[in-house]
């Protein structure tokens, strides 16, 4: 019976534990929970003062012989609170600029750029790149969220002038320093 009751009570202390974890980890995966979707939040990070930078990030504008205009690279991996200095060349014969936003952002900006295609952006989230020159921006990321940066003068984000940044918060920095 002594014996019973130990295993009995082992088996309680076994399973209890077992079914938080399956509950906690239930809750996890609602995708509506993140914290850049609480209203009013800002979601794609902020300006720094770039006195502490976590990773440089080089980027290449070109255009190519059949007409495209490309970021190299489209796609980047940072982790939640780094911050990042991009340096960007551009190897084109035309200006091209750098915005960074959100996607909702992006298309509202590029509404805007149409409408009044000789203004130039002046915030912190973009630079203008003039054809042969580099710039620079630097930027805190300190929100789990997807980005898009993109060329919004007028024709040059459908020629591809496009890519994306996914900010993690379980991923290993590529460089520090
Ligand atoms: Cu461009």
């Amino acid at each position: 019976m002594i014996n019973f009751l130990r295993i009995s009570t082992i088996a309680v202390a076994l399973f209890f534990p077992a079914f938080s974890v399956d509950a906690s980890s239930g809750r996890g995966q609602q995708p509506h929970a993140r914290t850049f979707e609480v209203p009013g939040h800002d979601p794609i990070g902020k300006p720094s003062d770039g006195s502490s930078i976590d990773r440089m990030i080089e980027v290449f504008i070109r255009e190519t012989e059949s007409g495209y205009m490309l970021f190299e690279p489209d796609a980047i991996q940072i982790e939640r609170g780094s911050v990042v200095r991009f340096a960007i060349s551009n190897a084109g014969a035309l200006d091209h600029e750098f915005f960074l936003g959100s996607f909702d952002e992006v298309a509202e900006h590029q509404q805007w750029m149409r409408e009044h295609p000789d203004m130039q952006h002046d915030s912190a989230n973009s630079v203008s790149i003039p054809s042969g020159q580099n710039a620079e921006l630097t930027w805190e990321f300190s929100d789990m969220t997807n980005l898009e940066f993109v060329c919004l003068i007028p024709g040059h984000r459908e020629a591809g002038m496009w890519g994306v940044i996914i900010v993690h918060d379980h991923l290993a920095p590529k460089s520090k320093g």
